[in-house]
């Protein structure tokens, strides 16, 4: 493969665009034909960790576990991206720390729209159900989202379209000649 790997971490509140942004980024690179790979919840949470549930043990775990599967998909050659809120920095810089230890790449991006923005989204109302107490420990309702204080990217996607989001990430790959 001419390709080197990178992990692309995306992290941010519930409905805040990461999938979106993630779908569309992975469609963009394998139309420019590079091998790409997508991580998130449907894949991850209904598999790998599905003995994991949303305390902040369990996805200390997660993020421990799907930080390991991105590592061995970016040493073999992947665009690797991942979508999980990820909401604790310790977590978000050990799996950073297990990168950079091996020499891979690791780019953070965070997908940060309002609270408010994402509430009023609300795709599977689960933020109501977080209000009522139905759900527990909801990230930005009812259990902390611990926003990245140096993302290589910020996108605020209140602002952006899914078009921009992409073209910002795939822009500050080009830029550091990570693809
Ligand atoms: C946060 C929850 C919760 C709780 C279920 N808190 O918007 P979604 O529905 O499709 O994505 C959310 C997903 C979050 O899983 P992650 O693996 O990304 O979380 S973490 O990185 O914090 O481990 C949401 C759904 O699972 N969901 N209960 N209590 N999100």
């Amino acid at each position: 493969l001419k390709q080197k790997g990178v992990t692309i971490w995306l992290t941010g509140l519930s409905a805040s665009g990461k999938s979106t942004i993630a779908c569309a980024l992975e469609q963009h690179l394998l139309h420019l034909r590079k091998f790409s790979y997508r991580l998130d919840g449907d894949n991850i949470r209904f598999g790998l960790n599905k003995d994991l549930g949303f305390d902040e043990k369990s996805r200390n775990e997660n993020i421990r576990r799907i930080g390991e599967v991105a590592k061995l998909f970016t040493d073999a050659c992947a665009i690797t991206i991942t979508a999980f809120i990820s909401p604790y920095i310790s977590d978000r810089a050990f799996v950073r720390e297990l990168h950079e230890k091996s020499s891979l790449r690791f780019v953070e991006v965070f997908v940060d729209a309002p609270l408010e923005v994402v509430e009023e989204r609300d795709p599977k109302g689960l933020y109501k159900k977080a209000r009522t107490g139905e759900v527990k420990e909801f990230t930005g309702v009812s259990a902390p989202y611990e926003a990245p204080p140096n993302p290589e990217i910020h996108l605020k996607t209140n602002e952006l379209d899914v078009t921009q989001s992409v073209v910002a990430v795939v822009e500050y790959l080009a830029s550091k000649g990570f693809m």
